[in-house]
């Protein structure tokens, strides 16, 4: 750390002046003091209310500090974003702080309420982060498709004159590699020739648990090639290249290059003295390698051994300017996790905290003064003015808007509906596209549609025939000179609104998360929907969190979904999305019946991803064609809908039972009402439109004044009508737990209809009867709601 002003020791440089060089290395320190220093004073000064540990990770973050330093303070530009590998968040906030971009009184309360978070967030953080970090390996993909989406609106000029095209960087732990999606991430980018993506591995072999698989990366250099990436391996520093140079240097390489893992990270843990033994031991005898030996004592053979690229300033920032091209390029920067710390390649140190003993022995290394741990130039013995000057003119650090906010694109007032006596909500949801490439072409020049290879199994087929598929370069329509008849026909181009993906949900759920960034990322408003079947929303329940989490916005379009797709069997039928529906913060989950209902949602759905306190939203449709009802809708209807329900049979002032149902077994549930109105005159049916919406307004009134003195909630006032003696059949296909809830808000006896079990093949009547949807059963239940009720109506007899 201590770099005397103007006698600066002259660096061999090939790009970067020695000045700078030192400016930047004491920037590196004091990151990393920052970091650890963050992490401690959160665990051990920081009072505490509870007792448990804080946690950081100050190993993680220590691997990262020289490259983060490289990129930040000299490589990136302000148009460049940037996934940070999630426990290297008290590296990311260091910098930031020291830029000016994150106060003080955050720092001092990492990982505490309100303060900077523990895996860089761009909702919770203040401090200007690109992605959202923490599941790990979700980040690294963000990246590959991010620099899709920035080909996308660039391609068709949507970006603001202003903006510059940037680079996608992932900053990645190598554990991460372990992490499928991210294989699954490249084959899809190599599919799309995706541009400026960096990937910067942190390879210091340590995973949380262990050290990682010896010579992994030889794997994965090939991996990498294959998929038409460029591959930098950062292995040395400028001290071992040196080494290398002299005589015995090349079996000193050799010995490094064969070394385990394992070993090697033994002795980096370990010392000077236990290099020596080891070297000694392995190749003593050859010839040079005892006077290299001598030629350090312990203290710089520790040095020597230890000076990996990914902790040599000159050697990375030479690596990262020595790309110029828009490849994507991965760099493999070898690293010690804990370099520089007491536990540098320990083992366990994932979850390692330096004691308070080794942390004052810290503070003395670095210079730091009692009360001056928080002081950006305290400790340097380069003027501060160098330093401040370094941080001030940083390319990165450029006063340039790093978050914009691009105009909303307006949305009509009224869609029409597609209309036929009978449909179902996924066809009507395939026409309502293609009417709105027809008819609403400001709104649909801003849609981009995308799906993992069931466009045309979830009715997107005649909006991509409109709209054409994107791709950075036009395609030759082979199919089309060849005269082979197909009614899809898919024109390839940058002109293309469609993105179609491999069979692969999770690239999905990411490529929404890009595709719903691009306004503060690109400063272009898109308007996202993606669709899946609705049972392999699972496969990608992780990305789809992690999209949302970001507050990415997009409409994903499940369908179809249920046991209604009966012939399919139990491993195409969804029956918990309704719950996921009801439990995924920052997604409101609608299961429309009727596709004027649809409609209205969907027309919802285009301001609501666009409304500044709005979210995604999520359709849960169906292939099964039902009655359509003959109706114009109400200004009062449509708001209901969306509110999350509405009484299509009101009930009359005495009703004893009520049906409530939701989506695709409404023809059932207005069969068994049309019954059951025999013997219970008063009987009302309620269409739950979204049980999530329902059920939000209601907790949220309970939780606050609303429940005592506001206004009740839409569902309390919708179940207002209904006696305390009313009992409630609940039907939809799906957990009946999404609706069994409703007992709950007026205290109303419940039968919840549903599906809790794994659906099989057969067809609707089967299946309904076997699980328990069809009017029969809605009617035997409402008979045994009136059998406990002591009432022996003709109804309980049956
Ligand atoms: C999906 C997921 N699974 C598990 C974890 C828990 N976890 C956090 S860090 C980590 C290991 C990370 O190792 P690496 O990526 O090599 O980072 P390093 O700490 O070595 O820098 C694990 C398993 C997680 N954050 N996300
Ligand atoms: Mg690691």
């Amino acid at each position: 750390m201590r770099v005397e002003s103007g006698s600066v020791r002259p660096i061999d440089a090939a790009g970067v002046a020695p000045e700078r060089l030192a400016v930047l290395h004491a920037l590196e320190q004091k990151i990393l003091w920052l970091a650890v220093w963050m992490i401690h004073h959160a665990n051990h000064i920081r009072p505490k209310h509870d007792g448990l540990k804080v946690g950081g990770h100050q190993a993680s973050s220590a691997s990262m500090v020289t490259l983060m330093t490289a990129l930040y303070f000299d490589v990136l530009r302000p148009w460049d974003r940037v996934a940070v590998k999630p426990h290297a968040s008290p590296v990311f906030h260091a910098i930031q702080y020291l830029f000016g971009r994150q106060t003080r009184d955050k720092l001092k309360r990492f990982r505490a309420l309100g303060g900077a978070q523990s895996y860089p967030s761009r909702t919770k953080d203040t401090d200007d982060v690109d992605f959202s970090t923490g599941s790990v390996g979700l980040g690294v993909a963000m990246t590959s498709f991010a620099a899709l989406v920035q080909d996308y609106v660039r391609l068709k000029q949507l970006t603001p004159q202003r903006l510059q095209q940037g680079r996608m960087v992932a900053l990645c732990g190598d554990a991460e590699f372990d992490e499928g999606n991210i294989f699954e991430a490249i084959y899809e980018g190599w599919k799309h020739d995706i541009r400026n993506v960096w990937w910067v591995i942190d390879y210091n072999r340590q995973s949380l648990d262990t050290v990682v698989s010896d010579r992994i990366f030889q794997r994965m250099d090939s991996v990498f090639r294959d998929m038409g990436w460029n591959v930098v391996t950062m292995k040395y520093g400028r001290l071992m290249q040196k080494a290398f140079e002299r005589r015995g240097g090349d079996a000193l390489r050799a010995w490094i290059d064969a070394s385990p893992n394992a070993l090697y990270s033994a002795l980096a843990f370990t010392g000077g003295a236990a290099w020596r033994a080891q070297l000694t031991a392995d190749i003593g005898d050859v010839g040079g390698v005892r006077e290299l030996l001598d030629d350090h004592d312990d203290a710089s053979l520790h040095r020597l051994m230890t000076n990996l690229a990914g902790h040599d300033l000159q050697t990375a920032l030479d690596a990262f300017h020595g790309i110029t091209d828009d490849q994507p390029t991965c760099f493999i920067a070898y690293t010690i996790k804990g370099h520089g710390l007491p536990f540098a390649a320990h083992k366990d140190n994932h979850a390692g905290l330096m004691t308070p003993e080794q942390m004052e022995e810290f503070r003395h290394r670095m210079h730091i003064r009692d009360g001056e741990e928080w002081e950006p130039f305290a400790g340097l013995d380069i003027p501060a003015a160098l330093v401040a000057d370094a941080i001030a003119s940083a390319p990165f650090n450029q006063p340039i808007d790093r978050r914009y906010d691009a105009p909303r694109v307006p949305v009509p007032a009224r869609i029409a509906a597609p209309t036929g006596a009978k449909m179902s909500t996924q066809e009507g949801f395939g026409r309502l596209l293609s009417n709105i490439a027809r008819e609403h072409t400001e709104l649909a020049d801003r849609i981009v549609t995308t799906s993992p290879d069931v466009t045309i199994s979830t009715s997107l087929g005649s909006w991509v025939n409109r709209r054409g598929v994107f791709d950075r370069h036009q395609r030759v329509d082979f199919d089309a000179q060849a005269r082979i008849q197909s009614p899809q026909k898919w024109s390839v181009s940058p002109d293309g609104q469609h993105i179609e993906l491999g069979i692969a949900e999770s690239n999905l759920f990411i490529l929404l998360g890009a595709l719903g960034l691009s306004a503060p990322l690109f400063g272009t408003r898109l308007l996202p929907i993606g669709t899946v079947y609705d049972p392999f929303v699972s496969r990608g329940l992780d990305a789809l969190n992690y999209a949302c989490y970001q507050d990415a916005r997009f409409i994903l379009v499940g369908t179809p979904a249920g046991i209604t797709l009966a012939p399919e069997g139990g491993a195409h039928q969804s029956v918990l999305t309704p719950l996921i529906g009801i439990g995924q913060p920052a997604l409101t989950a609608f299961e429309p019946a009727y596709v004027d209902e649809l409609t209205e949602i969907l027309r919802w759905s285009f301001d609501h991803i666009q409304n500044e306190d709005g979210g995604s939203v999520y359709l849960r449709l169906s292939t099964r064609p039902i009655a359509q009802p003959e109706r114009t809708l109400t200004r009062e209807l449509a708001g209901e809908i969306l509110e999350g329900g509405y009484w299509l049979v009101p009930p009359g002032a005495c009703a004893e039972l009520a049906i409530v149902a939701s989506g695709m077994v409404l023809p059932e549930a207005i069969e068994a009402h049309r019954q059951i109105l025999e013997d219970v005159p008063d009987a009302g049916l309620l269409v739950v439109t979204s049980a999530d919406r329902l059920h939000r307004g209601w907790i949220h009134s309970q939780r606050t004044n609303g429940a005592f003195h506001g206004a009740p909630s839409y569902v309390e006032q919708l179940l207002s009508v209904l006696p305390p003696s009313t009992g409630l059949v609940t039907v939809l296909d799906g957990h009946s737990a999404a609706l069994s809830w409703l007992g709950a808000v007026a205290s109303h006896r419940v039968v919840p209809l549903g599906v809790e079990q794994f659906g099989q093949s057969g067809d609707i009547t089967d299946l309904y009867r076997t699980y328990g949807l069809d009017t029969d059963a809605i009617v035997g239940a409402a008979a045994r709601l009136c059998v406990r009720r002591g009432r022996g109506t003709k109804l309980a007899a049956r």
